[in-house]
């Protein structure tokens, strides 16, 4: 993979999203520059079944449209069957080399938080890492507590080129000190979602990659 395709990740379920359509949201966002997508649909009022899979076909269509990944989050069998760019998934889902067995050449990213699930992911081929949380979120209710930047720095000085995503808590005014320490791109699911200006806050996230 690219690693520039991770400069501005946008993840995106209908529990994110407030009085607006979530579609609307995503496509503002595509229009505005971000440069991969994660369907990640997830709480207490997520859609299931036949909408839920009908949620995420729209969204892929979207994705498509502007030319961006579209990523499933945790849902391998979704990720197949709708022939996604790839998956994404955490270390409480199916264990990495099953994963890269039922998506074969699919884009492979894996959550990590230390050394040993670091080398587990790359054993088994992750196309990238997400690092996080690199700072406190209200958008994952079982996030770790925060970590900084001290895990990713540590990880860009062993893998120099390795495609590293942080994530957790990344706003327009923290994400520089985020691609300081050494992050191909930041992952963000309120920033955008509950951002009053989409387009201002993507040109905002991008200009601070240059540091
Ligand atoms: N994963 P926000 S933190 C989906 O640490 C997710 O692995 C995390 O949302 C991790 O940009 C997180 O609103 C939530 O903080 C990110």
């Amino acid at each position: 993979m690219k690693r520039e395709d991770l400069l501005l990740y946008f993840i995106m379920g209908t529990g994110n999203v407030f009085n607006q359509k979530p579609i609307n949201v995503l496509e503002e966002a595509l229009q505005s520059g971000v440069t991969m997508f994660q369907f990640r649909e997830k709480g207490a009022k997520a859609l299931t079944g036949q909408a839920y899979e009908n949620f995420a076909r729209l969204c892929q269509k979207l994705c498509r449209q502007y030319n961006v990944p579209f990523i499933v989050n945790d849902d391998v069998e979704l990720a197949v069957k709708l022939s996604a760019d790839g998956v994404h998934v955490g270390q409480d889902d199916l264990p990495i080399s099953i994963v890269r067995e039922k998506v074969g050449k699919m884009l492979l990213g894996v959550s990590v938080h230390s050394q040993e699930e670091l080398q587990t992911a790359l054993q088994y081929g992750a196309d990238y890492v997400g690092i996080g949380p690199i700072f406190s979120t209200t958008s994952k209710s079982d996030a770790k507590p925060p970590s900084g930047t001290t895990f990713l720095q540590q990880v860009r000085k062993q893998y120099p080129t390795l495609p590293i995503v942080a994530i957790g808590g990344i706003n327009c005014s923290n994400a520089h000190m985020v691609f300081k320490a050494g992050a191909d791109g930041v992952a963000v699911i309120s920033a955008i979602c509950e951002s009053e200006d989409i387009s201002n806050t993507v040109s905002t996230f991008k200009s601070s990659s240059i540091f």
